[in-house]
Formats: structure tokens, sequence, C-alpha cells
């Protein structure tokens, strides 16, 4: 019996500026995944602080909310069984250094901010983060 999740990635700027967007798509298609809602968007500095809002005591907080709105990216609900565990593994490690081979942020990633993509970590923040970018007729209609 199939248990469908949805999760929710963006495909963050630098991936989108360097035209490896198709790539990252396609990769995640090759791993099951079905593409439920996409849009490509640019994040305002208010959407991407709400965003990274359990990040804003952090160090990095500052630099992160400029890269992610420094140019557009693409947001995604994602469908597949256990699909929020299995985006993480097929994302892999937050610092592309630590990533393991074959993995999004291994073959894309340029740095540990500029990582390529950004897929939810628990089921119940995949429900936050789909709600903060998509309808519910978004994404129950396909
Ligand atoms: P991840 O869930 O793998 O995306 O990583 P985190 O939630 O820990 O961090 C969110 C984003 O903050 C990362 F994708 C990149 C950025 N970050 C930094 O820029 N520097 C750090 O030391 C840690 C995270």
């Amino acid at each position: 019996m199939s248990d469908l999740q949805k999760t929710f990635s963006i495909v963050k700027p630098d991936a989108v500026a360097t035209g490896k967007a198709g790539k990252i798509l396609a990769h995640l298609e090759g791993e099951g995944f079905r593409i439920v809602a996409l849009r490509m968007t640019r994040l305002s500095q208010s959407q991407a602080e709400g965003f990274y809002a359990v990040h804003r005591e952090r160090p990095f907080f500052g630099s992160l909310v400029k890269f992610m709105t420094e140019g557009p990216v693409i947001v995604m609900a994602l469908e597949r069984e256990d699909a929020v565990k299995k985006l993480r593994e097929v994302m892999g490690a937050t610092n592309p250094a630590n990533a393991a081979d074959g993995t999004i942020r291994k073959l894309y990633a340029e740095s540990i901010e500029r990582n390529s993509i950004h897929g939810s970590d628990a089921p119940e923040t995949a429900a936050d983060e789909l709600k903060y970018f998509f309808t519910s007729i978004e994404l129950n209609q396909l």
C-alpha cells in the first residue's frame, strides 16, 4: 500500500542563476518525486525572514536572507512515499563538503550557505512551509 506524503522544496538562487534548476528537477523526478505544485518567484526580504524565522538569532541569518532574496527561486510541493525523509537523503548534508556522493548538494551546491536546495526537515515543518507558499487548492487540485 502506498502512503504518499507531501514535502516542500526550494531550488535556491545559486542553482537557478547557474542554470542547474532543470538538472535538479530531473534528479528529484528520477528519485520518484511527483511535482504537485511549482512556481518561480523572487522572495521579498520579509518572506525570506519569515521563512527562516527559526534561525533569526543565528550569526548567519542576515547573510542567509540576503542570499535567498538575491534572485529567482523555484518553490515546489513534492509528493512520494516517505517524502520528507527521502528528500533530506536526496539533498545531502547542509554543507556540500560533508554531503554524500550523488546527492544534490554534493553535485550542485557551492557552499554551506549557497547550497542549491531546501527541503523541509519534518512533516510538521513541511505542512507549515507548504502553506506559506501554496494555497490548499494548489496543493490538492492536480
Ligand atoms: P538544512 O535543513 O540542511 O537546509 O539546514 P539548516 O536548517 O540547518 O539551515 C538552513 C540554511 O541556513 C541552510 F540551508 C544554509 C544556511 N546555513 C548557513 O548559511 N550557515 C550555517 O552554518 C548553517 C546553515
